[in-house]
C-alpha cells in the first residue's frame, strides 16, 4: 500500500524533551514551572531539532556550491518565534500536550515571549516575511543585519499622549540566537587615505569589531533553512587590555560603549530619515561585517572572487545598506588589487535594489563632509563612480547639463550631498518598486532620468505577505475552516484559495465563516478591554486602521469621518445605525508633533464618543497601544473592514491591506499602492475605492488647491473641522487642535484630506448598506479571501528568485 504522502505526520511527543529542558537547560522543577519557564523550555527542543537543520542546509548548500542571495537589510520584524518554529518542524500538538500536562494551554507559554521587534514598520516586516518565504521555497539565502539591543520603542499612552519607553527585548536573554563566536570580523572608520605609488591605503582612525549572532529561520514542508545573521557591534580586545593595564577601570568602560553603541538601538525615525554619524556607522557596520562574510565564504568555496557575481546575489533593502555598492568596489580594488573597470562590472551584477517611498522627504542623503569623516576612503570611491558614471550620461545626452545635475550621485544644491538612492541605481543590475503603481511611478518621478539611460532596469515586484504567521498562526479558527473546505495545501499554494469561490454561494458555509469572524472578533474585544478599559460589543461593525501614523496614511481622514457620524447621530438618533468600533492603532515617530497630535486626538474623540450616553453601542473609538507584530496577529483576524485610505500616489503598497483582506475585512481604500491589485484580484464589488485617482491628484496640485473651498462649500465638513478646531472634544483646551485643523483648512492640506472627505464619506454609508446584509457582507469577506492568492510572499520571493536574483531552490 502506497503512503498517504499528502497527510501531515503525527506530532511526536516531546513531553520528556520539555522536562529534560526544565529541569537541565532552564534550571526549574517540572513540577512547578512557571509559563515562561515553560515557553523556554519548549523553545530549547525547537531550537535542538533547528541546529540540525540549519547545519544540514549549510553542509548541503557548501557541497552544491549553491548560488546564493544575501538579503541586506536594516531591520527585521521578526515578532515572536515559538508558534512558528513550532509549526515548521510539526511540533505545535505534542507542544499543546507537553504544556497541557503542567496544567497550562499553549497560548499561555508563545504570550510569555517577547517580540523581535528590530524594524519600524512595513519595511522591517517584509523582510521578515521573505525570509519566511525563502526558507519555504528552498532558497540557498542569508539575511543580514543589526542585532540592536533595542528594538522598535514601546509605545505607552498616558492622558491620551504617546510616550516612548526602550524595548529591552534581550533582557532575559533570547533562546532563539546562536552566538558564533568564531565569526568575527573588523569594521575600520576615519582616517585618511594614502595613495603610496599607485596603491591605496586607508589609515583608519578607529575599529570595531563585528560579531555574529544567527537567528535560524525554518521554511515550511521543507527541512531547509534561511539564516537571519545579526551583526553585534563589541569593542576589539586591546581596548579593554590597555586600560585595564592603567587600572582606569571607569575609562575602559566609557571606551568600550563608545564601541559598542552602533548596535545599541534602532532608529525608530520615520518622520525624516535619521541624518546622524551614528546612523551612518550603523550602516557601514552592518554592510562591512556581511561583506566580509560572504567573501569569506566565496572564497573558502570557490578560491577567486572573479566569479562572486555567478554565486552570490546581493539585494539592498532601500538605500540604507546601499554603501556596500562602495565597500565592494574597495575590497576587489584595494584589498584585492582588480582592475577598476572589471570591479565595476562584477558589481553591478551582483546587486540589486527595491526602492520603498516616493516622498522626497524620505530619501537618503548624506553630507559627503559627515562620508568624508566616517568614510574616507568610500568617498573617494563614490566620486570616481560619480564621474565615470556622468561622462557616459554626458555621451547618452551631449550638452544637457541639467540632465547631469539631476542624475549626478552628488546634491550639489545647498550643502553638498550624496544621493543614496542614485548610488543605488547606478551599481544596481534591477530596480524594483514594491506595486505596480508605484513602481510605474517611480520612472516616472524619481528614477525618469535613469529609466532614459536604463529603461530595462526597472521592473515591478509587488509586495506579499507569509501565510504561515498570516493565516495559520494568526486565524487557528479560519486555518481549520479552509483545511476542511479546501484541505492544507493553501499553506504552501496560497492561490489554493480560489477554491473558496465555490463555497461562497453556500449558506451553510457562509454561516461556519461568519462564526469564526465573531469568535475572532470576541478575542479583539478582549484585547480593548485589556488595553485600553473600553467594552466593545463584537456584534458591530470593526473598522480598523493600523499602521505608523503618518500624515500622509490620513488617520485624521478617519477621524474626521468618525466626528462626522458622532454628529449624525446625535442629530438623527432613531436612524437605523449601523454600530460601529472604530479601531486604531500604530506609534508615531518620537519626534513627529502632527503625528503625535493625531494620536491624542484620536483619544480626545475617544472619551467624549465613548463616554456620551446617547451613543450607547452606536459608535466607539478605541486606540490599542503599542501595535506591533503580536497585536497585529490578533487585530487582523478580527477586522471587519480595513482602512486604506493614503492619498493616491503616496503609499508605496502597504502590505497592512493585504494581512486584512487575507483574514476576511472588505477594504475602504485609495486608488494607491497596492489596493489596485487587490481590486483587481477581489474585484470591483468587492471593495470600496474612492477619492481621487493618483492622475486627479497631480492635476489638483498643478491647477491649484484650495482646502478652503471645501470647508466654505460643505457645511457637514465645515460643522466636523470647527468642532475639533474649537476644542469640543478638549474643552479643558480648547485650542489643542487649531494648528492641525488649521494645517487643513490654511495651511495648504498637502494630504488633501478635504477634498477626499466628501467621496470618504459617501462610501462608508456604501458600507454600512452592505454591512447591514449579513449575507451580502459575508459573500464578500469571502471573496476577499479567495482573491488574495497572488499576495503570498512566496509569490513575491518567487519572482524575485527567477528574474532578479537567478537563485534556484538546491537540488537535495
Ligand atoms: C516614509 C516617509 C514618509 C515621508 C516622511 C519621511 C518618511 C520616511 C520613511 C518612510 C518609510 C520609508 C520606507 C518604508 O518603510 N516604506 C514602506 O515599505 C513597505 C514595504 O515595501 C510598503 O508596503 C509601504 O507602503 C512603504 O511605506
Amino acid at each position: 500500500m502506497p503512503l498517504n504522502t499528502s497527510a501531515k505526520p503525527q506530532s511526536p511527543d516531546i513531553s520528556k524533551d520539555i522536562n529534560s529542558h526544565l529541569l537541565h537547560t532552564v534550571g526549574a522543577d517540572p513540577g512547578a514551572a512557571s509559563s515562561s519557564e515553560m515557553m523556554q523550555a519548549v523553545a530549547q527542543v525547537a531550537r535542538a531539532q533547528l541546529s540540525e537543520r540549519w547545519v544540514h542546509t549549510q553542509r548541503e548548500e557548501r557541497k552544491h556550491k549553491a548560488r546564493r542571495v544575501v538579503y541586506l537589510s536594516m531591520e527585521f520584524l521578526m515578532g515572536r518565534t515559538l508558534s512558528n518554529a513550532l509549526a515548521a518542524l510539526n511540533l505545535t500538538e505534542g507542544a499543546a500536550a507537553g504544556a497541557l500536562q503542567h496544567a497550562k494551554n499553549l497560548e499561555d507559554l508563545t504570550g510569555c515571549e517577547p517580540d523581535a521587534a528590530l524594524g519600524n514598520g512595513g519595511l522591517g516586516r517584509l523582510a521578515a516575511c521573505f525570509l519566511d518565504s525563502m526558507a519555504t521555497l528552498g532558497l540557498p539565502s542569508f539575511g543580514y543585519g543589526i542585532r540592536y539591543e533595542y528594538g522598535m520603542f514601546a509605545q505607552e499612552i498616558q492622558g491620551g499622549n504617546q510616550v516612548e519607553y526602550p524595548d529591552s527585548w534581550l533582557k532575559d536573554g533570547t533562546p532563539w540566537e546562536f552566538p558564533r563566536a568564531e565569526l568575527t570580523y573588523p569594521v575600520r572608520f576615519g582616517g585618511w587615505v594614502a595613495h603610496e605609488d599607485g596603491k591605496v591605503v586607508w589609515k583608519h582612525a578607529g575599529e570595531v569589531a563585528a560579531k555574529a549572532y544567527d537567528m535560524v529561520v525554518p521554511g515550511h514542508g521543507t527541512h531547509k533553512v534561511s539564516t537571519l545573521r545579526l551583526w553585534k557591534a563589541v569593542a576589539p580586545d586591546h581596548i579593554d587590555l590597555g586600560a585595564f593595564n592603567t587600572g582606569d577601570y571607569a575609562r575602559a568602560a566609557a571606551a568600550k560603549n563608545e564601541y559598542e553603541n552602533i548596535s545599541w538601538v534602532l532608529y525608530p525615525n520615520d518622520s525624516t530619515p535619521a541624518g546622524r554619524e551614528l546612523r551612518l556607522k550603523q550602516e557601514y557596520f552592518f554592510v562591512a561585517a556581511s561583506m566580509q562574510d560572504l567573501i569569506k565564504r566565496h572564497l573558502d568555496e570557490h578560491h577567486t572572487l572573479d566569479n562572486l557575481a555567478e554565486h552570490v546575489a546581493i539585494h539592498l533593502n532601500d538605500t540604507h545598506p546601499a554603501i556596500g555598492v562602495a565597500e565592494l568596489m574597495r575590497i576587489l580594488c584595494d584589498e584585492h588589487d582588480m582592475l577598476w573597470d572589471k570591479a565595476w562590472a562584477l558589481c553591478g551584477k551582483t546587486f540589486s535594489y527595491t526602492n520603498h517611498t516616493l516622498m522626497p522627504e524620505a530619501l537618503e542623503t548624506w553630507p559627503v563632509s559627515l562620508i568624508q569623516h566616517v568614510l574616507p576612503r568610500h568617498l573617494e570611491i563614490i566620486f570616481r563612480i560619480n564621474k565615470e558614471f556622468l561622462d557616459q550620461a554626458a555621451r547618452f545626452r551631449p550638452g544637457d547639463q541639467e540632465f547631469l545635475k539631476r542624475l549626478s550621485l552628488i546634491d550639489e544644491t545647498g550643502e553638498r550631498r550624496v544621493r543614496m538612492a542614485h548610488l543605488s541605481v547606478v551599481g544596481s543590475h534591477q530596480i524594483n518598486g514594491v506595486s505596480a503603481l508605484h513602481s510605474e511611478l517611480l520612472v516616472r518621478t524619481i528614477f525618469t532620468d535613469f529609466a532614459s539611460l536604463w529603461p530595462h532596469r526597472f521592473t515591478n515586484m509587488t509586495n506579499g505577505v507569509t501565510p504561515r504567521r498570516w493565516l495559520a498562526q494568526a486565524n487557528p479558527s479560519l486555518s481549520k475552516l479552509l483545511d476542511a473546505s479546501l484541505g492544507s495545501g493553501w499553506r504552501l499554494d496560497l492561490n489554493k484559495l480560489q477554491g473558496l469561490k465555490e463555497h461562497q454561494g453556500d449558506a451553510a458555509f457562509r454561516e461556519q465563516f461568519r462564526a469564526i469572524k465573531r469568535y475572532n472578533k470576541v478575542r479583539l474585544a478582549h484585547l480593548i478591554k485589556e488595553t485600553t478599559g473600553v467594552v466593545v460589543s463584537p456584534d458591530s461593525l470593526f473598522d480598523v486602521q493600523v499602521k505608523r501614523i503618518h500624515e500622509y496614511k490620513r488617520q485624521l481622514l478617519n477621524v474626521l469621518h468618525v466626528v462626522t457620524r458622532y454628529q449624525a447621530i446625535l442629530a438623527n438618533p432613531d436612524a437605523p445605525w449601523v454600530p460601529r468600533t472604530v479601531i486604531f492603532a500604530g506609534k508615531a515617530a518620537s519626534s513627529y508633533v502632527a503625528a503625535k497630535s493625531i494620536i491624542r486626538l484620536i483619544h480626545d474623540v475617544g472619551l467624549t464618543v465613548n463616554n456620551d450616553e446617547r451613543i450607547g453601542d452606536k459608535l466607539k473609538v478605541v486606540f490599542i497601544p503599542n501595535y506591533g507584530v503580536s497585536v497585529a496577529e490578533i487585530i487582523m483576524p478580527g477586522a471587519d473592514l480595513s482602512e486604506q485610505i493614503s492619498t493616491a500616489g503616496t503609499e508605496a503598497s502597504g502590505t497592512g491591506n493585504m494581512k486584512l483582506a487575507l483574514n476576511g475585512a472588505l477594504t475602504i481604500g485609495t486608488d494607491d499602492g497596492a489596493n489596485i491589485e487587490i481590486r483587481q484580484n477581489v474585484g470591483d464589488d468587492n471593495i470600496f475605492i474612492f477619492g481621487l485617482k493618483t492622475p486627479e491628484v497631480r492635476d489638483l496640485r498643478v491647477t491649484g488647491y484650495h482646502p478652503l473651498n471645501y470647508y466654505e462649500g460643505n457645511p457637514t465638513l465645515k460643522a466636523v473641522l470647527n468642532a475639533i478646531g474649537e476644542g469640543e472634544f478638549s474643552p479643558d483646551e480648547p485650542g489643542r487642535y487649531s494648528a492641525l485643523i488649521n494645517s487643513l483648512v490654511w495651511g495648504g492640506d498637502h494630504y488633501l484630506l478635504l477634498a477626499d472627505y466628501a467621496s470618504y464619506v459617501a462610501t462608508q454609508q456604501q458600507v454600512d448598506g452592505v454591512y447591514r446584509q449579513p449575507e451580502l457582507w459575508s459573500q464578500r469577506a469571502i471573496a476577499n479571501v479567495a482573491g488574495m492568492g497572488v499576495f503570498s510572499s512566496d509569490r513575491t520571493i518567487g519572482e524575485y528568485a527567477r528574474q532578479i536574483w537567478r537563485v534556484t531552490p538546491a537540488p537535495y
